[in-house]
């Protein structure tokens, strides 16, 4: 029976346009969430054309982190942390993302960063494209659409890769590549790659193109990851909400396991270094002519991942619509589970799952796994003692991480670790709300900008710091 091994990687995870601010600070370029503005549970973020004055952009300030971090690690030192999820800022290292040369003061900035986390003993894992490339590759060249753009990524993780190269060991290329899957979202496409969908264009069509770029520049990026320092550890990330079923009914379970071909396959690029033939088929029976050449495929297959990064939030169900085609649709496809409640925000809750896809991505690629993100996005108050009792919170958490030791214990998957999202209060990447919080450490900033950014330690704060102190064996 294996166990949760004592280098096992507790932690915490961000992302650096969610927390950092310091927008234009030591020469950094807009990125895609510099022109975003707030939205709320019922409204979609806004994409502005380029920064526009008088709107609420709330990535701008964040919470402050470029000016604050060796307080919150200090913070997350006290938790007792053994690693630190973030993102390196594009924009910070190549502000365009077009130039030759990296910006120094941005360099700067993640070697002073590191450090830090290394001081004590805590190891950052870094994702090198998380919702925020440089929105210059956006007006120029029209984001990943644009074969151009995988030379700028690698250029880039070229860089850091070398800078950093004895500072990170776990690296992850493309945050949550699959969530534009959901092609309708104009918010997944924007933010994963880039992406403005003009009149008359096929949504769809694009994605798979863009999608096939990343893919490109991921394998490529692991391969010269891996002459820089061969023990680097280079992994994908998917997001991963498992899409059940409603009923047993046979229909019901082929369109869920055509769901899951249709949100997953990009984790079949990543692992196995091809595409899944239902897909080869289906992009023939579109008549979609995609730019894949025979020297892409070749670098799939040489740069396949060491891990598989992912983050769980909930899991969602589908039924089978008649359709005589077998296509599946987020949009339109998914129904309520009755079997889990809903957070605020309409996220299901169900811990089980997380046991259910750790099996499902072990039987699928073999490969060591990383829970890189998983959390519960809540209101929270602060009481009249100063305090936050989180309690919704640690419940969600326990119930999480006694399914992921049964998982590693019971039906012996690999788990490099765990790095609950958003460690600290940040901005929603869905929402950019404030007000939808996932942190141990309380921020106090409000959705309308105010606020003293002062932090609190919540109750979760202590509960987490106790299930690291013991391994995971203490979750009371
Ligand atoms: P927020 C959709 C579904 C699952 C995870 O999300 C998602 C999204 C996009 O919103 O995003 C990941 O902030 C993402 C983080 C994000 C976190 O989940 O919308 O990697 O950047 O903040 C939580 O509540």
């Amino acid at each position: 029976m294996g166990q949760l091994g004592k280098d096992f990687l507790w932690g915490g995870a961000v992302a650096a346009h969610q927390l950092e601010g310091a927008w234009q600070v030591d020469g950094k370029g807009i990125s895609v969430a510099d022109v975003m503005t707030a939205g709320d549970v019922n409204h979609q973020r806004g994409i502005t054309d380029g920064v526009q004055p008088g709107n609420n952009y709330p990535n701008h300030e964040g919470i402050d982190f470029y000016h604050r971090y060796p307080e919150d690690i200090k913070l997350f030192a006290e938790m007792g942390f053994k690693s630190f999820r973030t993102s390196i800022a594009w924009t910070r290292i190549f502000p365009n993302g077009d130039e030759t040369q990296p910006n120094e003061a941005g360099l700067k900035f993640y070697d002073d960063l590191f450090e830090e986390c290394l001081k004590y003993d805590i190891q950052p894992v870094i994702t090198l494209s998380h919702f925020e490339m440089p929105y210059h590759l956006v007006t120029e060249y029209g984001g990943w659409r644009n074969r151009k753009v995988i030379d700028f990524f690698l250029n880039f993780a070229e860089t850091v890769f070398k800078r950093y190269r004895n500072k990170v060991k776990y690296w992850m290329t493309f945050n949550e590549i699959n969530n534009q899957a959901n092609y309708h979202s104009q918010f997944a496409l924007f933010t994963n790659s880039g992406l403005q969908i003009q009149p008359g264009e096929d949504a769809e069509k694009v994605m798979y193109q863009a999608a096939h770029y990343e893919l490109v520049a991921s394998a490529k990026a692991v391969q010269i990851g891996k002459q820089i320092n061969p023990d680097f550890k280079i992994g994908c990330m998917i997001a991963m909400c498992p899409i059940y079923p409603l009923t047993a009914k046979p229909e019901d379970v082929l369109k869920a396991e055509r769901a899951m071909q249709t949100r997953y396959w990009f984790a079949d690029v990543h692992c196995h270094g091809r595409y899944p033939e239902w897909l080869l088929q289906y992009q023939k029976n579109q008549h979609y002519d995609l730019d894949i050449t025979a020297d892409d495929l070749k670098e799939l297959a040489a740069g396949t991942v060491d891990y598989i990064g992912f983050s769980y939030y909930m899991s969602f169900a589908t039924k089978d619509n008649g359709e005589t085609t077998l296509h599946y649709d987020e949009e339109h496809d998914l129904v309520p589970n009755p079997y889990v409640k809903a957070s605020e925000w309409g996220w299901q809750v169900d811990s089980v799952g997380l046991r259910y896809v750790m099996n499902w991505f072990n039987d699928h690629y073999h490969l060591p796994e990383f829970i890189v993100e998983n959390g519960f996005g809540a209101v929270d108050h602060v009481e009249a003692d100063g305090q936050v009792h989180d309690s919704n919170r640690i419940n969600y958490l326990r119930d999480h991480i006694i399914q992921m030791k049964k998982a590693v214990e019971i039906d012996g998957v690999d788990l490099i670790g765990y790095t609950p999202w958003g460690c600290i209060d940040l901005v929603s990447a869905g929402t950019g709300q404030m007000s939808k919080r996932y942190g141990f450490i309380y921020v106090d900033k409000q959705d309308d900008g105010t606020g003293n950014l002062a932090r609190i330690k919540k109750d979760s704060f202590y509960w987490y710091q106790k299930v690291i102190a013991t391994n995971g064996d203490v979750l009371e």
